[in-house]
């Protein structure tokens, strides 16, 4: 199997270790978690357990606020043993966590997509540094409150966190789909998908949508430092790259990825990471990223 790997970096002196059934690096401002969930007929409590070690192991290691997940789904639009679609096993064990723990963050800014490997990795970014805020899309239904035609228990995830640093705001886009209200917009039509993905992510990052949620300033799709675009069909790649390019123009380099995605009729999805001032931290700068673009300073600036 040829796999993609990410490269995660760090600004200062590092600390790694392995606590239960994860693995884990830190640097003063961030911890980043790995955890692996073996394939199993049914994933729901493995999940679930796994959330409860993550968000232990955030809030007693002192970086209590869970700001980026990221979760690669073997099989995740295929069926469980019970019928069940992966995917909507999965989100029943996230849920369960979430009710149980109720962390002081609320739903962090994640993606969810398919793996070409077997089990779920989960990856997690947490901070100590700063103030981090949940943003939600208002054409959007919020993930966690759809409604149960897409599984027993809703995901647990925002569109996008903000965090708010001394040295510089980040946001953090979550994996974006052509999601109107609940429902999947433009089924079988890659560009109608794609233009919708486009303008949920304007809307989410855009001046109104985060006056409502009390952050200061206002950004667009030529803002991102980095962008990661998920593509169902191999053929489509082209074709979606090209237009991608023309907009994301703050950095040429769009990662594309070919991977299934949550529902099985959603062609592509896009996140992203925008840093507002002073540069990406380390940790998110790609291994070809020296220094991380501000771009987002001359425009969120009056
Ligand atoms: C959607 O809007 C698309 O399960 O963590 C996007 C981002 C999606 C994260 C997740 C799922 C997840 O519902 C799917």
């Amino acid at each position: 199997m040829i796999g993609t790997c990410d490269t995660w970096s760090a600004e200062d002196a590092v600390d790694s270790g392995a606590e239960w059934s994860l693995r884990y690096t830190h640097d003063d401002d961030f911890l980043s978690i790995s955890a692996f969930i073996p394939p199993s007929g049914r994933c729901a409590e493995a999940v679930r357990d796994v959330y409860a070690e993550i968000f232990a192991l955030a809030g007693w290691s002192g970086y209590p606020d869970i700001c980026r997940l990221w979760h690669y789904i073997g099989d995740i639009n295929g069926d469980n043993a019970d019928g069940l679609e992966v995917y909507r096993d999965f989100c029943v064990g996230r849920a369960l966590a979430f009710e149980e723990f109720r962390p002081p963050f609320g739903m962090p800014a994640a993606t969810g997509v398919g793996s070409s490997g077997e089990g779920i990795t989960v990856c997690v970014l947490a901070t100590r540094a700063g103030k981090l805020t949940a943003i939600e899309n208002p054409d959007q239904v919020p993930a966690y409150r759809y409604p149960t035609r897409y599984g027993p228990k809703p995901p647990s995830f925002a569109r996008a966190g903000y965090l708010e640093r001394a040295e510089g705001d980040v946001l953090f886009l979550s994996g974006t789909a052509s999601v109107t209200g609940h429902e999947t917009a433009h089924r079988g039509d890659l560009h109608g998908q794609l233009d919708r993905t486009l303008a949920n992510i304007r809307t989410v990052v855009g001046g109104p949508n985060l006056a409502r949620h009390g952050v200061a300033g206002h950004f667009g799709l030529a803002d991102f430092d980095r962008v990661k675009v998920y593509v169902r069909n191999a053929g489509d790649m082209a074709a979606v790259e090209a237009v991608c390019r023309t907009v994301f123009t703050g950095d040429p380099a769009v990662e594309l990825v070919r991977a299934d995605l949550c529902r099985s009729d959603l062609l592509v999805g896009i996140e992203g990471v925008i840093a507002v001032r002073g540069g990406l931290p380390k940790v998110l700068r790609r291994a070809d990223q020296p220094d991380g673009a501000s771009r987002a300073q001359a425009v969120s600036a009056p």
